[in-house]
């Protein structure tokens, strides 16, 4: 169990709250409920009923005389499986609003962005000559979902990859199909006395977690900016703070934009404000938590109050009078929690319902009239608040979201000349050392946001420039490191390039499914030239500090696939097996040219990764990657790695908040 809860002192703040209330938050219950020690290894199979076998001590094999080195594989295949079909049915859920959307039936929904539309037509192999926007959408919504389903080929975005990246997944036999064959085919091999060999099991997982990155998840993004707009730099504010005492505030929380951009439009609508304003309200203050919050905030920017760890503590304030909810992500604790204040919890896929929750249920075909009736819902609520449960912490951030791939390429030349040549050539000649993805859930098993604080503000002295999403961008958001301010924290390099540019040294790009916005990015940066001619060449590192999701798995093991070598942090889910944690580093780098790392200490992973930054430098033979050319820099040299407590600054830090 972490030491420390968490490092962020609103969060400090209203978790002393919570107790007070008595309320259980998951905090509280990772304590009481320590993981299983076989199950954390993966060592427990449950894929029949001889088993449960949970092979320890003595027992080395199953029932069946499965293996631990094949059912710590059967776990891992089966988990990255789990985390691909959530972003893939996220992907086709997008794709059938386009088509209700393009053909009238879903009339609230508008296609925004024409330009992508037509970007992705050609991708998708889809007729745009003379046609419609409208005509066009309705194939391109028609070839997604059959792409997602597709049974024989390879999806269309493999050749969005690097050439070199393709060649090397056909070599492996690993070139994805659809994300759903791919899914399914998991549980097929993982079912009882079907494929039990650790490695040919996991080049599976491989496939299937590049059915999601290349596949369900692009998709996802793909058709996001079309409905709603490709994300451009937006202004915005985060944490407790961003709650109002005065007006009725509406949280949404989880992952789908289709629900949550009609809700920011129906919470500005004049006569459901006029309606709070007759419940003594001053007006409508909407917010976010977690992925659904991203999407919102880098398209309309809208306010974030924070990650994955402060769902139950944003109903613990007393001032939320609707939380509504998705998919994926939502803790079944926020409905116990909602129990002692005022709030409502309004569930409205069609997936997911929590016993004892309001049920609104959403259909993009009335997009609209269901949002206001949820927001009139939550107007109702407003005079069942309870004045002596509320307190706010008065905590508030600023930050810029809304980096996408076509907005950086934009920022290095304009309209006309946008590329990726600046940033080749500035990593290139050493002022920036590197990149990182740093993205990823909060875990209460370790201290909520301090690695991916820890992670992120080691990267950006060191003079590597970070991209963030999901969990990561919100905790970065929390200290501010999203803002022009946050360059004191950069080294002197990566500081001049950014300030040339206008741009934060860490740049938020959205949401989990926009970790496919990395992807793109590589694989141009991967073909502008100069930096080699594979992802697997350049020198970036992947992060994901306090993953806890099946989803952060699949992500991790597609950036692997993709050739960046990523470090993931808590623990290792295939600790157990020794052979299997060779086959996923040794093994894959050998196989795809990078290595899947789980290393609970963020100290080490960071070292690990600067040094494989540097390798790659070398390799590239590039100007070796000098701390003091441009001024005193870096933090970690080889052998010279100062601790944290030497340049930490801010608001509140590591050494500071106990
Ligand atoms: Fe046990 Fe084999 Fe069944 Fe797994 S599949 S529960 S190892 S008997
Ligand atoms: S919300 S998957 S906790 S990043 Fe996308 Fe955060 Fe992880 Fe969910």
């Amino acid at each position: 169990m972490a030491e420390k809860k968490t490092i962020d002192p609103a969060v400090l703040e209203i978790l002393d709250k919570a107790e007070a209330d008595g309320v259980s938050t998951a905090f509280d219950r990772a304590e009481t409920t320590k993981p299983c020690p076989i199950g954390h290894a993966g060592l427990c199979c449950k894929n029949c009923f001889m088993g449960p076998c949970r092979l320890t001590g003595k027992t080395t094999v199953g029932v069946c005389g499965a293996t631990i080195e094949t059912v710590a594989a059967r776990n891992l295949a089966r988990e990255i499986a789990g985390g691909a079909a959530a972003h893939s049915d996220h992907g086709r859920d997008m794709a059938h609003t386009l088509i209700a959307a393009a053909q009238g039936e879903a009339p609230d929904y508008k296609i925004k962005d024409e330009k992508k539309l037509r970007v992705v037509a050609r991708y998708l192999d889809v007729e745009t000559e003379g046609r419609t926007k409208e005509e066009v959408a309705v194939d391109v919504g028609k070839k997604a979902l059959a792409d997602i389903g597709r049974q024989e080929g390879e999806i269309y975005n493999v050749k969005r990859a690097p050439q070199k990246r393709q060649e090397i997944w056909h070599k492996a036999g690993i070139t994805p199909r659809g994300c759903d064959r791919e899914i399914v085919e998991t549980l097929h091999r993982t079912h009882v006395g079907n494929d039990q060999d650790a490695e040919h099991i996991l080049d599976h997982a491989l496939r299937t977690c590049l059915g999601d990155g290349w596949g369900g998840s692009m998709l996802a993004t793909d058709i996001s900016d079309i409905l709603f707009g490709t994300p451009a730099p937006v202004a915005a504010r985060s944490n407790f703070g961003i709650l109002s005492e005065d007006e009725v505030n509406v949280v949404v929380h989880g992952h789908e934009p289709t629900l949550s951009e009609m809700i920011v439009i129906a919470a500005s609508d004049p006569e459901l404000i006029e309606y709070a304003k007759s419940k003594g309200a001053k007006g409508i203050n909407l917010t976010g938590i977690c992925c659904t919050a991203n999407e919102i905030l880098m398209r309309q920017g809208i306010p974030v109050v924070g990650n994955f760890l402060s769902q139950e503590l944003a109903i613990v304030t007393g001032v939320i009078d609707a939380m509504i909810v998705d998919i994926q992500c939502i803790m079944q604790g926020i409905q116990a929690a909602s129990e002692f204040y005022h709030t409502k919890i309004i569930t409205t896929s069609p997936k997911a319902h929590i016993t004892g929750a309001t049920r609104i249920e959403f259909d993009e075909h009335h997009a609209l009239d269901i949002a206001k009736q949820i927001i009139r819902t939550a107007i109702d609520n407003f005079p069942n608040r309870k004045k002596e449960k509320v307190h706010i912490p008065d905590f508030v951030d600023h930050l810029v979201a809304g980096f996408s791939h076509e907005y950086i390429a934009y920022m290095q030349g304009g309209m006309y000349r946008e590329s990726f040549r600046p940033l080749n050539d500035n990593i290139m000649n050493g002022r920036i050392r590197g990149a990182a993805g740093v993205v990823g859930c909060n875990n209460p098993r370790v201290t909520h946001d301090d690695p991916h604080l820890y992670v992120v503000k080691e990267l950006i002295k060191n003079d590597v420039l970070v991209v963030t999403t999901g969990c990561n961008a919100i905790a970065c958001a929390k200290q501010g490191l999203l803002t022009p301010e946050v360059m004191e924290y950069a080294g002197p390099g990566l500081r001049e390039v950014c300030q040339t540019i206008g741009v934060p040294p860490v740049l938020h790009m959205g949401s989990c499914v926009d970790n496919s916005r990395i992807l793109t990015v590589l694989a141009q940066c991967a073909t502008e030239g100069g930096l080699g001619e594979d992802i697997s060449d350049l020198p970036v590192a992947g992060f994901a500090p306090e993953w806890m999701s099946e989803k952060a798995l699949s992500i991790g093991a597609y950036f692997v696939a993709s050739g960046v070598t990523t470090w993931m942090g808590v623990g290792s889910p295939v600790a157990g097996s020794e052979e299997v944690t060779k086959i996923i580093t040794e093994g894959w780098m050998e196989k795809v040219g990078a290595a899947y790392y789980f290393e609970p200490d963020p100290e080490k992973a960071v070292r690990e990764a600067l040094a494989h930054i540097d390798a790659k430098r070398k390799a590239l033979k590039l100007e070796e990657y000098s701390p003091t050319r441009y001024a005193k820099s870096a933090t970690y040299l080889p052998g010279d790695y100062l601790s944290a407590e030497e340049f930490e600054k801010g608001s509140y830090t590591r050494a500071a908040v106990s």
